[in-house]
């Protein structure tokens, strides 16, 4: 019998919109991953372009949450980190990454924090620096282009971008904090027309490109990583999750973009979970 992989998934819950804990535990669930999660922070909706919305802080509950877990004695095969309700939560997922990291674990971390060039409100501008700490205890990192220029604090640059801006930038990303680690590098672009993902194993830039639409979807990294998980989880290398969380996305946007639903609303994905060749 096949066995069930268990991640622990560290993001907020936005209660509307299609983004964070609620696009990661079903396309994890669907692909046969057993998510547990741990809301770093409540709101009423994501925060990209709604006016109003609400928001709890759950910075206090996650080191009870790890430490009841403990108790049980709790393992996990993947430590999966995005949105962060607080600048104090980077300390408090070190320690949550400590208590629950075997050799075999994967700790990926989707350092959320921007997009466009810009740092979402919610964050303070010491943010990105102490995101790029945590960032020395992943395995893999998958920042889209405006996350990597926070972290790496370097000018945004919008594109359309060179192969040499991207490789020397990935590897930079791969060395952050000495620690050796993969990198998935989303928003890539090298022509008007593609937009895509570039992913470092360590050894060799793989690329993987789709039809490129100019409509910005919040959330959409959020599934684009939730679905590289899930792929990896599943046995599947670099290069090739990559790919699937391409085509996945794309096809997501594709449906979502025909349909002329609100873009705030999030991505379709909802179908696409339905057919097994997908995840
Ligand atoms: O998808 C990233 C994300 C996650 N969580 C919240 C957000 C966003 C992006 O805007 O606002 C609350």
């Amino acid at each position: 019998m096949k066995k069930i992989k268990r991640a622990a998934a560290i993001h907020d819950i936005s209660c509307f919109g299609r983004c964070s804990l609620t696009v990661a535990l079903p396309i994890l669930s669907a692909a046969g991953v057993n998510c547990s999660v741990v809301p770093t922070a409540v709101l009423s909706t994501h925060t990209g372009g709604f006016d109003g919305f609400t928001y709890r802080d759950l910075t206090e509950d996650i080191l009870p949450i790890a430490r009841h877990w403990q108790s049980l004695r709790l393992k996990f095969d993947a430590l999966y980190s995005g949105f962060l309700g607080s600048t104090a939560q980077v300390d408090i997922l070190r320690e949550f990454f400590k208590l629950f990291h075997r050799p075999e674990t994967i700790i990926l971390i989707d350092p959320v924090m921007g997009d466009n060039g810009k740092l979402y409100k919610t964050f303070s501008q010491d943010f990105p620096h102490e995101m790029a700490k945590l960032c020395h205890m992943a395995d893999l990192i998958t920042p889209n282009m405006t996350e990597a220029a926070l972290l790496l604090n370097e000018p945004y640059h919008k594109g359309p971008h060179t192969q040499a801006y991207i490789e020397t930038t990935i590897k930079k990303l791969a060395a952050l904090g000495g620690k050796s680690k993969q990198v998935v590098l989303t928003g890539v672009y090298f022509c008007e027309n593609e937009l895509g993902a570039a992913a470092y194993d360590g050894s060799k830039v793989y690329y993987a490109m789709a039809e490129k639409i100019s409509q910005h979807y919040p959330g959409t990294g959020d599934v684009f990583a939730s679905v590289l998980l899930a792929a990896l989880l599943n046995g599947a290398n670099l290069s090739t999750g990559m790919e699937q969380a391409v085509a996945f996305v794309s096809d997501c946007i594709k449906d979502t973009h025909e349909s002329g639903a609100d873009p705030r609303f999030g991505v379709h994905f909802e179908h696409m979970l339905m057919s097994p060749k997908n995840i």
